[in-house]
């Protein structure tokens, strides 16, 4: 079985092959459903845990309180080395736990080694942060006075995280919210709760080690009655979510209706550009990680494909071969480089796209079947897919969380941002290109109206470094870097009078 032949790993990472408790609040519980988590090369069980219940969650918010009451007292620069000592436990289980996320979200290994290295990279940065996080000293127009800001933490960060990322998302958020003084009570996917127990072990040490309350950083896996529980609960002061758009926007109108903070990372529907000017040998390769990686999984992943006309031809026979060459099995093996979809369900999302494709008048142009012959039979493994559509088909305007890219042409570089811009989403975007007025067009007012907009590169893949998120139905929400962490802390505006007289703003006299 898959515990078997995965043990070593497992149990070095703390997980058991039933019995996990899928609740930290300083103490390990669970109260709700037994639930498996199954590996979705062959949808076997890989260990099961008893997840949370709305009960522990309501009790688990009041000790993330408590110690962050704590934690906020710490100088900044000594939440640095917590992270710092954070870090440093990753490292020791980067391989490990890389290979936990393969095995239960189904990505390649190198893939989920690279999602705990960002986890790591945003620790450094966060790192970093703790002998940075400047407030402004702003010009008083009266004598005598002085304005500045203060960032202060906002209290505790509820995290809804992802099945497709289950570390690095976690990571980002966590890192920021702890480096501004807050508490974080994680509420990962149902369908990767091994992942969130194996960190949360990781953190829960060191936290002991450095004699910290260890419910700072608290997990409460469940379903959607957890979710939505953690939602609605005025203890948990900004939602950080990730997911689709549908159930994003009631996370967005629940957390403002009680005016909280969200931070909503939602869908994507991203587009590159191929201009025929570009090194089409560099794009060809660009847009095979785009697509094909991750299993299509990615919420920066390439869905649609929009080359300029005369190059049309060329490209799509150099990408129809690499497609054909991609090897697709299981995420722990070499040399593969598409696994499985994450759940059987994703399976019928990709057979019903096709559908779609081929009843509004699009073409197949490679893959487009599912792959259960031999070994994959038991698994949720589909042939990576590229159509030819139309910009203004419906397919194309709605994500499916696939590897299905969608083709189609244009003649003039306005046509094209045009394309980009016609969807509601507004994640990530890139334009393959090696003209310098191209460029600056497509970054400037007139380009792409995406949160995330590349010259050159894939669609997805981002450093920590930047701010990490999208427009419109993406939601609005920035994590990771810049000043991303503004969004985890109040902002005290403060005006400070020491001169003895009160003159009032504006000039008013009263009295
Ligand atoms: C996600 O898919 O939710 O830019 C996050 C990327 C990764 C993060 C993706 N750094 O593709």
């Amino acid at each position: 079985s898959t515990w078997n032949e995965h043990r070593n790993v497992l149990e070095q990472l703390g997980l058991e092959k039933s019995g996990n408790k899928g609740v930290f609040d300083g103490e390990w519980k669970g109260n709700g459903d037994v639930v498996p988590s199954l590996n979705p090369v062959n949808n076997q069980v890989i260990a099961e845990v008893r997840q949370g219940t709305t009960q522990e969650l309501d009790l688990a918010l009041d000790r993330v309180a408590e110690a962050q009451k704590i934690w906020q007292e710490l100088p900044v620069p000594q939440r640095g080395q917590v992270l710092l000592a954070m870090r440093d436990a990753l490292v020791k289980n980067l391989q490990p736990l890389g290979k936990l996320v393969s095995l239960e979200m189904g990505k390649i290994l190198p893939e989920g080694v690279g999602e705990v290295q960002e986890y790591i990279d945003i620790l450094e940065y966060a790192l970093g942060l703790s002998r940075m996080l400047n407030g402004a000293m702003i010009p008083s127009e009266r004598p005598g006075h002085v304005m500045l800001e203060t960032w202060n933490p906002l209290g505790t960060i509820g995290v809804i995280s992802a099945f497709n990322f289950p570390v690095a998302v976690y990571g980002w958020n966590s890192a920021l919210a702890l480096v501004t003084g807050n508490g974080v009570l994680w509420k990962p996917a149902p369908t990767t709760p091994l992942v969130s127990i194996a960190v949360t072990r990781i953190l829960e040490r060191t936290l002991k080690e450095h004699n910290l309350p260890p419910a700072l950083c608290s997990l409460v896996t469940g379903g959607t009655d957890v979710g939505q529980s953690l939602t609605q609960d005025r203890r948990a002061h900004a939602i950080s979510f990730t997911g689709s758009t549908k159930v994003g926007r009631g996370v967005g109108q629940v957390v403002q209706g009680r005016f909280g903070r969200s931070i909503l990372e939602l869908g994507g529907n991203n587009a590159i550009i191929v201009m025929e000017d570009c090194d089409l040998d560099l794009a060809a390769r660009a847009i095979l990680f785009a697509a094909v990686g991750t299993a299509g999984q990615r919420c920066t992943t390439t869905r649609r494909l929009i080359v300029q006309e005369p190059i049309y031809d060329r490209l799509m026979e150099r990408l129809v071969k690499a497609y054909g060459q991609v090897k697709v099995g299981d995420p722990l093996h070499d040399g593969v480089l598409c696994g499985p979809l994450h759940t059987k369900e994703a399976v019928g999302i990709y057979k019903s796209a096709l559908e779609s494709v081929k009843n509004q008048g699009g073409e197949i142009l490679v893959g487009g079947k599912v792959l259960d012959d031999g070994e994959l039979k038991h698994g949720n493994f589909v042939a990576p897919t590229m159509t030819r559509v139309r910009s203004d088909m419906d397919v194309v305007k709605n994500e499916a969380f696939v590897p299905i890219l969608h083709t189609m042409t244009f003649k003039t570089l306005d046509e094209a941002i045009a394309i980009n811009n016609n969807v509601a989403q507004g994640l990530s975007s890139s334009i393959f290109t090696s003209n310098p007025a191209t460029m600056f067009k497509w970054i400037g007012p007139s380009g792409s109206d995406c949160g995330i907009i590349n010259v050159n590169i894939p669609t997805n893949g981002a450093e920590i470094g930047g701010a990490f998120g999208g427009e419109k139905e993406t939601g609005g929400g920035r994590e990771s870097g810049s000043d991303s962490w503004k969004q985890y802390c109040r902002r005290g505006t403060c005006t400070i009078n020491y001169s003895g007289a009160l003159p009032l703003a504006q000039g008013i006299n009263f009295g």
